[in-house]
């Protein structure tokens, strides 16, 4: 396959500053008209290049004259044109009814609908499929009027009517120049809940989620969602909405969580489908992140869009730095600033770590939709983030207004945000650049002495970046890294906060006038995507999971002591159980703390996390290891559980901050009575099976059961198949369940529900939570036979000839074979030639199985 490289980005030769698009819409045909104006854009005299992907052409007009010196180049038409201007019309036909890609114009669950991201366009119509084409468009969709009565598309609505052969048409146009990659269609039948808002200058903007009828009570809480997120823009950013109507639409199938497409943005369903009986807590939040990540999009994304796609974490790097910044305005700042590291460490570190590590900006691709990454997202999100922290909050401000300024209608670059954080700062930012160009998660070391006489503390930090797939030799990078010491006789801080922006490979810290011992908290509020390795012992890191006034080092200081009590368990069988014990009965005793962040702290670190800190995974080992520190925790605070289970019960369903915290902790509870062997907690857990009224605890109460060997396992999970029959979102999670199940027989029970009646590969959330959650089931993934590895890549080889772009998102756990002893790597690299050598195999996969191998 081609490699495309940024080094060789060139502007567009021809522009369309308007595009009319006609579809005559059938599922088995349909018909694309396209008549784009085109304009030379600079001296190139080269012909018109459209991009296009597996549609015929019918016909081709230059200035309304039938032409038929047009050529194909591969997939690219190519039109000779004389002049600088002039209008060509292209017709083709497509069959969404067949499109398994998902990619351009496709039927989900009788809907049409369109997904364009990044490359989809082209699958519909000729085009020059790039994200600096900027174009008008308005479109005109016809189409049956029994089956597609709601006929939707960008911007705003403008005629339409009905025709007397059953069918009926409609006229939309999007007033702002958009890439294709915004451009979206949706047709079928829908129902929607409508809302408004209005804007801060006094506009009213009519919203609409669209979805099935009987879908539609499960909408309120992403319609409430859209108008906090409306107005948090406004009071945040200063930004507002910018046309008359925002519709969204849900549908079952979908690659993705969903897309901003302009004014018209489309859903994967179940980032949109909410009640107490079928969403979970995380699911409501998840729903409120999208929701809002995708309206933010609006601004960053679609008003300033991305020159190429080198740059788009232009757009998704401070559009999820948004939307986390949103979340964290919603409820417990610290909670969501846990998670959100939570889930850098289990996706991006490993990823940064591994053969697929790229930088922010990559410099290479072979298929874009591999590049949808937690790095080009989460580390993304991040660089922003200490853009941020390093400018402080009115600089910042300064700088995004001045991006938003001077960037309006145009199509940007990573490298034009910098320099307006540069501008309006009078920072100089060249050293932190280095943050988007090299890949791999620095390390930081940190070792503080204190010469008790002389009341002087030295903190000596050091940071090495290591190598990754082409970047043998790094540069060190700038760490803004908030640092206090605390006195650890007193309690009582010792310093102020301090920012401290380490740019060299070591640099030392002299502190004064410290008469106590200290105690270093550092990297507070998680200020640098960073590993810090430092010399706490377990006592100091059980004081600052105490004594921390940062949430953030608090948890932290206590996952580090959790996490080195499991590595040692793990490498020499050393029982270390004590100092967590007392820890975590420590912060269970806090009166002062936050419930939900109290279930955060105590939970103990994931097999694969702390796997990560290990030179080699020894899974069976880790599992043993952590689930002996699960039982000592069960067992010894026992009563403390069992206090915190009954006095955290609430009676009704209540979405609240509050509310959620005491289920979290409950459930957590509940956790901890099941490790602690309790005899009681079989029943326990079935009694809130059965009288749950909400998912989260009733989804919790069937993970216990699941999980262990309790007599009501197999009736719980019966239970809740057949409560949920038909609800294909919630099904998903019955499948999900067992497929990250921690019991012996999780691997046979996977390939064996692989051939249940409800598991399908063509629906992306199915093949998810079966396959793709199975793959990060460390344990049972990783089984010694092998058969994990054999199952994953059968599944991608199915999948890959339906859904490329799936397939190869799902490929990733088989490439961390350098992580593991020398069988379980001959196994899984056995796997990755298998894929590579299948004939057929798609661009997206063999991307992923070859840079795997590397
Ligand atoms: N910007 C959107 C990305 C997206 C996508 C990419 C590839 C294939 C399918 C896709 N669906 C959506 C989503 C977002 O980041 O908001
Ligand atoms: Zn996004």
């Amino acid at each position: 396959p081609q490699t495309i490289r940024r080094g060789d980005y060139r502007p567009p030769a021809w522009m369309v500053p308007e595009t009319r698009l006609d579809f005559d819409l059938d599922p088995a045909a349909t018909r694309v008209h396209a008549t784009l104006t085109v304009t030379r854009n600079g001296a190139d005299a080269g012909p018109l290049r459209l991009d296009g992907a597996g549609q015929a052409v019918q016909a081709v007009r230059v200035d309304g004259v039938a032409v038929d010196d047009w050529a194909l180049e591969g997939e690219t038409l190519i039109v000779p044109l004389a002049g600088d201007a002039h209008v060509v019309e292209t017709e083709v036909t497509i069959a969404p009814d067949r499109n398994t890609q998902l990619m351009g114009l496709y039927a989900s669950g009788g809907i049409l609908c369109t997904q364009c991201e990044a490359e989809g366009f082209r699958r519909i119509t000729y085009f020059p499929d790039r994200p600096d084409v900027l174009s008008r468009y308005s479109v005109r969709m016809t189409a049956d009027r029994a089956r597609y009565p709601v006929l939707l598309s960008n911007g705003d609505p403008v005629a339409s009517g009905v025709q007397d052969d059953g069918r009926h048409w409609a006229e939309w146009n999007d007033p702002f120049p958009k890439p294709s990659y915004l451009f979206a269609l949706v047709a079928g039948e829908l129902a929607v809940n409508r809302g408004s808002f209005t804007t801060q200058s006094g506009r009213a903007v009519e919203l609409g989620i669209w979805v099935r009828a009987t879908d539609l009570p499960r909408t309120d809480h992403a319609l409430h969602a859209l108008k906090l997120s409306m107005a948090w823009d406004e009071r945040v950013y200063g930004r507002e909405y910018d046309l008359d109507v925002f519709n969204i639409v849900a549908v079952d199938d979908f690659n993705f969580g969903a897309m901003e497409n302009k004014g018209l943005n489309i859903f994967n369903s179940r980032y949109i489908l909410a009640d107490p009986d079928t969403a979970t807590d995380y699911d409501y939040d998840a729903i409120a992140a999208v929701v809002a990540h995708e309206y933010f999009h609006n601004w960053t994304g679609n008003r300033i869009t991305c020159r190429d796609w080198f740059q788009l974490s232009l757009k998704e790097g401070f559009t999820v730095y948004r939307d986390q910044s949103f979340s964290a305005d919603q409820g417990s700042a610290a909670v969501k600033r846990i998670e959100d590291v939570r889930g850098l460490r289990a996706s991006q570190f490993p990823e940064d770590a591994g053969p697929l590590a790229h930088p922010v900006r990559p410099e290479a691709y072979q298929e874009i939709n591999n590049f949808y990454t937690a790095t080009i997202y989460n580390k993304g999100a991040e660089l922003i983030r200490m853009m941020a922290t390093i400018l402080g909050p009115t600089d910042f401000r300064a700088a995004t207004d001045l991006y938003f300024r001077e960037f309006d209608g145009t199509a940007a670059t990573c490298e034009d945000f910098v320099r307006c954080m540069e501008r309006a700062s009078g920072r100089d930012l060249s050293r932190f650049r280095l943050w988007y160009s090299q890949a791999g998660t620095p390390r930081l070391s940190a070792s503080l002495l204190h010469s008790a006489g002389g009341g002087r503390a030295t903190l000596r930090l050091a940071q090495h970046v290591p190598a990754t797939p082409g970047q043998p030799i790094k540069a060190p990078m700038v760490l803004p890294l908030k640092l206090r010491l605390f006195g650890a006789e007193t309690g009582r801080p010792l310093t102020e906060e301090r920012l401290v922006l380490l740019d060299e490979a070591d640099e030392t810290l002299v502190f004064e006038a410290v008469t106590e011992r200290p105690v270093l908290s550092i990297n507070r509020g998680f200020s640098a995507p960073v590993v810090v390795e430092s010399d706490r012992s377990a006592a100091d890191l059980a004081f600052l999971s105490a004594q921390d006034d940062d949430p953030f080092a608090r948890y932290e200081a206590m996952q580090q002591l959790m996490l080195d009590t499991l590595v040692a368990a793990t490498i020499s069988g050393e029982d270390r159980h004590q100092a967590v014990v007392d820890a975590v009965a420590n912060t269970l005793d806090d009166p002062e703390l936050d419930r939900a962040f109290v279930a955060e702290a105590v939970l103990l670190p994931s097999e694969a996390f702390v796997g990560d800190q290990l030179a080699e995974v020894d899974p069976e080992a880790i599992h043993q290891a952590r689930e002996a520190l699960r039982r000592a925790l069960g067992g010894a605070l026992h009563d403390r559980w069992a206090h915190l289970y009954a006095a955290n019960a609430q009676g009704g369903y209540v979405y609240s901050p509050e509310a959620k915290g005491k289920r979290r902790l409950r459930n957590v509870a509940l956790g901890y009575l099941a490790a602690s062997g309790a005899p009681e907690v079989g029943a326990l857990a079935w009694r809130q099976f059965e009288a749950a009224d909400n998912m989260t605890d009733r989804q919790a109460a069937l993970n216990t059961l699941a999980n262990g060997d309790f007599a009501e396992r197999p009736a719980a999970l019966d239970a809740f198949y057949r409560r949920y029959a038909g609800n294909s979102l919630v099904i998903d999670k019955w499948f999900q369940t067992q497929a990250l199940s921690t019991r012996d027989d999780a691997a046979d029970a996977v390939v064996a529900l692989a051939r249940h009646p409800d598991f399908t590969l063509a629906n992306p959330n199915r093949a998810r939570a079966l396959v793709g959650a199975f793959g990060v089931n460390q344990r049972a993934f990783n089984r010694a036979d092998g058969a994990g590895y054999r199952f994953l890549a059968d599944q991608l080889l199915q999948l890959d000839r339906l859904n490329p772009q799936t397939a190869a998102k799902l490929l990733p756990p088989l490439g961390r074979w350098r992580r593991f002893d020398a069988p379980r790597a001959a196994l899984m690299r056995a796997e990755l030639e298998r894929i590579v050598a299948q004939p057929g195999l798609s661009k997206d996969l063999f991307e992923q199985a070859s840079k795997s191998l590397a």
